[in-house]
């Protein structure tokens, strides 16, 4: 294994050019308008309506104060119950309990790891409000069945679509589904504005709402009509967002000759499974998740810190689950029991590094070591830490 000199990480950020940023500032600059919903920013919205193939489009200056905002504007009762996943990023759930709301978590499903439809009636109670499933690593969540449990207990659907950036299901936008959709343009992200978010909405009755909730509630110079927050995204934030909307396509196709050498290099490795994207959705690319399953020589832990020894910074997300953390880790849908599949995943699943400036010599050394890894049974057992 030849030495790797720079650290790699899980995912390097998709920057524009830095003079064609630079121009974009300088106009910034001498117009002397930086946020507050200016001309970049309003531009950027209308752009993203026909990227995203959505009616509506709020960005926000960042993806957690997008689902708050979300789910204020739904105004769902106080207290009332949200039937959300564990397996996510912590902003999900914590977005739920900011709202005053109470988080109800429901297993996922072991192939997309997204909320499993056919668990979430037995969790509705008579204070059920709304259903948050998450799209997680851009893998589509049962949209027809959670449309039908909505419809049929009248709770509003807020779609977590944080990794699933221009996923398209059956042709449509991932955005159209349910009330309100939120994404995320953080670094991280596959497209991004450095911190970013924005909802997508069919319902135009919303627009006014979500304005106001996202400027402290200010509906005029002398009228507050809501308790609003800030959510603004600002001319900056909005140049970058508009100079990656053309960079973007670019990037997934760089990401899929990477998930191709990854899938061809570890076709023959045993007891890792590779999830697959649903034939009709279309791949954001945002993360490539590995399965390491119980009958592999070592454990996903082993692996995620041998890759370590190898300056490669793999990430267990999502380990530990949402249930396990220490505000939620009492709730009654915390218990294992609720929750055997997340509980379960949360042990086997890894993140390798995914981006498209990431070079085939590196996501083959990648591949060579888990390769290396499975011939491991022999040397050693899923107990010990330290292989190489
Ligand atoms: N819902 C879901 C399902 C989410 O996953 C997220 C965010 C949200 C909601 C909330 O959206 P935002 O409010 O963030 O818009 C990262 C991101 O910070 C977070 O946005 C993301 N999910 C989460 C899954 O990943 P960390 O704590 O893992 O990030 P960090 O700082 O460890 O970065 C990961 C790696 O990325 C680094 O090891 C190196 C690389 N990196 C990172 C940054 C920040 C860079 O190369 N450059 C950079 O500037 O949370």
């Amino acid at each position: 294994m030849k030495e790797i000199n720079k650290p790699v990480f899980i995912t390097e950020p998709l920057l524009p050019d830095i003079n064609r940023l630079n121009l974009e500032i300088q106009e910034i600059f001498e117009h002397k308008w930086v946020t507050n919903h200016g001309v970049k920013h309003n531009f950027f919205e209308k752009k993203l309506e026909q990227v995203l193939k959505v009616s509506n489009v709020s960005v926000f200056n960042n993806g957690t104060i997008g689902l708050l905002t979300a789910l204020k504007a739904l105004n769902l009762p106080a207290d009332s119950e949200v039937i959300t996943t564990p397996f996510t990023f912590p902003a999900t759930p914590h977005c739920i309990s900011w709202n005053g709301l109470k988080p109800v978590f429901c297993d996922v499903e072991p192939n997309t790891m997204t909320l499993d439809a056919d668990k979430i009636e037995e969790q509705i109670t008579p204070d059920t409000s709304a259903i948050l499933p998450v799209h997680v690593y851009g893998f589509p969540c049962d949209i027809k069945k959670i449309d039908n449990i909505a419809k049929k207990h009248d709770l509003k659907v807020i779609y977590d679509g944080a990794h699933a950036f221009s996923t398209e299901i059956d042709g449509k936008g991932i955005g159209t589904f349910g009330d309100i959709t939120v994404f995320s343009f953080h670094a991280t992200k596959l497209f991004n504005t450095l911190e970013g978010g924005c909802l997508t909405y069919d319902n135009n009755g919303l627009k006014e709402k979500i304005y106001n909730l996202r400027n402290f509630g200010i509906k005029n110079e002398e009228e507050v009509v809501d308790i609003g927050i800030n959510g603004k995204m600002n001319e900056i934030q909005a140049s970058i967002g508009l100079l990656n909307l053309k960079l973007f396509k670019k990037e997934q196709n760089k990401r899929l000759k990477i998930k191709k050498l990854y899938i061809e290099q570890l076709k023959d490795v045993k007891n890792i499974k590779i999830p697959e994207m649903p034939k009709n959705t279309t791949d954001s690319y945002q993360y490539f998740p590995i399965v390491i399953e119980e009958e592999f020589p070592i454990t996903r832990d082993m692996m995620y810190e041998n890759f370590k020894k190898y300056k490669i910074f793999t990430r267990k997300y999502f380990y530990p689950i949402c249930s396990d953390y220490e505000p939620y880790k009492k709730l009654e849908s915390s218990s294992k029991i609720n929750l055997p599949i997340a509980n379960d995943i949360k042990n086997k699943i890894l993140c390798l590094p995914y981006y498209g400036s990431l070079n085939d010599d590196i996501v083959i050394q990648i591949s060579n070591l888990i390769k290396e890894f499975s011939k491991s049974s022999s040397v050693c057992n899923r107990k010990e830490e330290n292989l190489y």
